[in-house]
């Protein structure tokens, strides 16, 4: 069952779950769709989703998929809506760009981690769990490709755990352009920043907290400031779960030079690589992306119920 807002400029839809959660003060966490759609390949794409959605529940929140179905705004998915969802063809992804067009003419869409983040805030929602955010590409300065991601964490009020960024980009530019753009960006536990499949990445990050509760109150405190945007959290992976960056370099670079040959670009670009390398990597790469997904479940779950405690 599902409610839809009375608000004819909103056009939202909440899942049950989400609804109750709403109504009670409960912590939520939202979930974005352009994972399960470009992110990991069927089946493990849809069964990910529902051991990432339990684990939110297992640590007191409740968990809310977001994607866009036929003119509305999804904040929460039934089973059966994420089981079409990951079997879908052709789902269109969705950054700010294209999701108020996408609202006007209907179907599928995916939300990225900035269309995520817009929908998370329109529903009040301010914590955010995912695997890897977008950034700045390696070669950004021939092609300008930036994810718009870097930038809705400077404007939307949302805290977003993540694992740190894939080596598909360049971590230094990505951090610079954070900083440019007044995105705080801390790594949780640990003085580096992490690089997705590994816990370093040998860069020490900006920021560094060891609670869920500090998270919480620094998105209040830069709220109260009249400061706009949100904060990136760098959750580095379980250390049982790592690949040592020179096992995914070649990787890597193999299917970056891929993507160039065959002229990849804009917003096929992550998707393009992404299967790539889960298939260069024949499932290795795809089960530490699972490790850590839910392990950025878990805190952001801690950090949603810190914020309404
Ligand atoms: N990085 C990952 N996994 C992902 C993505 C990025 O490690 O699934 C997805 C996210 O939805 C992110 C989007 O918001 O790709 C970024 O795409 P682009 O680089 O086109 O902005
Ligand atoms: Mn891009």
């Amino acid at each position: 069952m599902t409610t839809t807002v009375n608000t004819p400029s909103l056009p939202l839809v909440f899942s049950e779950e989400v609804e109750i959660a709403r109504k009670n003060g409960s912590p939520i966490v939202a979930l974005e769709s352009t994972i399960i759609t470009h992110g990991m390949p069927f089946p493990q794409n849809v069964e990910t989703a529902r051991r990432v959605e339990a684990e939110i529940r297992a640590n007191g929140a409740v968990p809310a998929t977001i994607a866009i179905m036929d003119g509305k705004i999804h904040i929460g998915l039934s089973d059966a809506e994420l089981d079409v969802l990951g079997q879908a063809q052709n789902v269109a992804k969705l950054s700010r760009a294209d999701l108020a067009a996408k609202l006007v003419t209907g179907g599928f869409g995916a939300t990225t981690v900035a269309a995520t983040m817009i929908c998370a805030d329109l529903a009040g929602i301010s914590v955010f769990a995912t695997g890897g955010i977008g950034g700045v590409h390696k070669g950004a300065e021939i092609t300008f490709d930036i994810s718009a991601d870097l930038r809705e964490l400077s404007e939307t009020p949302v805290t977003v755990v993540a694992a740190g960024a894939k080596a598909i980009l360049d971590i230094p530019k990505t951090l610079e352009v954070l900083e440019t753009l007044g995105v705080p960006v801390i790594a949780y536990g640990q003085d580096d920043f992490p690089a997705f499949w590994s816990r370093s990445s040998g860069i020490q990050a900006p920021i560094r907290m060891d609670s869920a509760a500090d998270i919480a109150a620094a998105q209040k405190m830069r709220c109260d400031l009249g400061l706009p945007g949100g904060q990136l959290i760098a959750n580095p992976i379980p250390q049982t779960s790592e690949i040592a960056a020179d096992v995914l370099a070649p990787v890597i670079a193999q299917a970056i030079a891929e993507a160039d040959a065959q002229n990849i670009a804009a917003k096929s670009v992550t998707p393009f690589l992404l299967k790539r390398i889960f298939e260069l990597t024949e499932g290795k790469s795809l089960a530490a992306n699972i490790d850590l997904v839910l392990n950025n479940a878990r805190l952001a779950a801690q950090i949603a119920a810190a914020g309404v405690a």
